[in-house]
């Protein structure tokens, strides 16, 4: 059966196509240096947001119109399966992911649980022997169910810890079934809303030894995905743990984890702790644990977890100069942890969706690209810093100075001279390099 009618493969038709099915910018085989502009951006859809979620918010029930909708149960998780391999196909996307409950409900136990998924996981495996499309990475969802009230590996319960457990250790034998490349964790209700009722200490350290014990176990079946941490600051809980990238490093470093994790970003979370999107791929580029992007944005007006699909290309241009810089994000990739608004409630509106979001990621890296050619931020900041290249900034930065001769140093100062950092100047410059994209 198709779900998507009436629409076929999405081309590359150039910046100036009005075609609404076409791409205007992301042709996948462009060579930009020496990648394709698909091996770049490594794009992925995910699951969760695109195939089973119906438009819900707080305050209204689904709106979501979709062809798969009459079904129910494991008829509407295969249906579901079917629809994301045609989607993937027409958007020609290299990757996915998903959580175990967005592709198969639940049983009456744990057991038939895993039933579910393993019959899913069965048919996905089965399309993906045709498919080009793989597994960017999978992970265990433990914030839905009410049996997660109080957290999952940092809960009051141990019954629940262990149950936590056991859905990790499903999802690392089904990452490695499928060849994810990473495996994720989002903190989902590792956190706590009021310290009057919560043993922090333990729930850290509780986490801690969670994440070892899911590494022994991926170690054990010979599962060698990378293992992700995706930081968020709040939603659902008042204080999740992996606030945000630094944070969440000082915890992977106080529990001997540095070496086997990297950071999942989201941009819309990383808005959400006060920073910007490009802060967070900053910090965690800067210790060497930058391993993949949920791509989306936030409402600048509301302050939550709005997951809209990008489509700020100042923030694309941003993000991609940090990914170019960080040489590639690896086995990561471009996740699409977006969904349509609740009023885009037709299904071409999700194609729309992720050609609106693959576009602004293509201008994003090809502007990054044409700015790192020209050495545009490195001459800035070259000039900027430039008293450390030599005399006393020189002895600063190579360690070979003391407070006596800074003393001697400053004594001897007459007016200190500062000058413009140009601001302004050198955001005019990233218009100008927005506006010529079309000639790159
Ligand atoms: C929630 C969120 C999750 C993770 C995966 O804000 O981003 O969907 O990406 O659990
Ligand atoms: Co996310």
């Amino acid at each position: 059966m198709t779900y998507f009618k009436g629409i076929d493969k999405i081309n590359y038709e150039g910046p100036r196509s009005h075609n609404p099915f076409a791409f205007k910018h992301y042709n996948p085989d462009e060579k930009l240096g020496n990648k394709t502009v698909e091996e770049h951006l490594r794009f992925s859809v995910a699951y969760w947001h695109t195939f089973t979620a119906d438009g819900a918010d707080p305050f209204g029930a689904g709106t979501m119109q979709r062809p798969w909708d009459h079904l129910t149960g494991m008829d509407q998780a295969k249906a579901r399966v079917e629809a994301a391999f045609e989607l993937f196909e027409k958007l020609n996307v290299p990757y996915f992911c998903f959580h175990d409950v967005d592709v198969a409900p639940e049983g009456s136990s744990l057991k038939e649980t895993f039933q579910n998924l393993d019959e899913i996981v069965a048919m996905i495996q089965n399309y993906m022997k045709t498919s080009k499309t793989k597994l960017l990475w999978n992970t265990a969802n433990m914030f839905t169910h009410p049996r997660f009230v109080h957290g999952a590996a940092t809960s009051s319960n141990a019954d629940v810890y262990a149950y936590a457990a056991a859905k990790v250790k499903k999802g690392l034998e089904v990452g490695k079934e499928l060849g994810g490349e990473n495996y994720v964790f989002w903190g989902g209700r590792e956190g706590y809303e009021t310290l009057l009722n919560t043993n922090l200490k333990l729930e850290l350290d509780n986490l801690a030894k969670f994440y070892h014990m899911a590494l022994d176990y991926a170690k054990e079946i010979g599962f060698d995905a990378q293992f992700l941490i995706e930081p968020k600051p709040k939603e659902p809980t008042t204080h999740q743990y992996d606030f945000d990238v630094s944070t969440a490093t000082a915890f992977l470093y106080q529990y001997g984890l540095q070496d086997d994790f990297k950071f999942n970003i989201e941009a819309n979370h990383a808005t959400l702790a006060g920073h910007t999107f490009e802060h967070e791929l900053r910090f965690a580029r800067t210790s060497g644990m930058l391993g993949s992007v949920d791509a989306n944005q936030g409402d600048t007006l509301l302050g939550w977890d709005t997951d809209e699909f990008p489509t700020d290309l100042y923030s694309t241009v941003l993000a991609m100069y940090e990914i170019l810089k960080n040489d590639g994000l690896g086995r990561g990739g471009l996740n699409f942890d977006a969904k349509v608004r609740r009023g885009s409630f037709e299904l071409n509106d999700l194609v729309h969706a992720h050609i609106a979001g693959m576009d602004s990621f293509a201008i994003g890296l090809k502007v990054a690209h044409k700015m790192i050619e020209d050495n545009f931020f490195e001459n800035i900041v070259d000039e900027r810093y430039k008293t450390f290249k030599s005399g006393i900034g020189k002895k600063i930065v190579s360690g070979t100075t003391n407070f006596k001769e800074l003393e001697n140093h400053a004594l001897e100062l007459g007016d200190i001279n500062n000058v413009s950092g140009q601001l302004e100047r050198i955001k005019a410059q990233i218009n100008q390099y927005l506006l010529s994209v079309n000639e790159l």
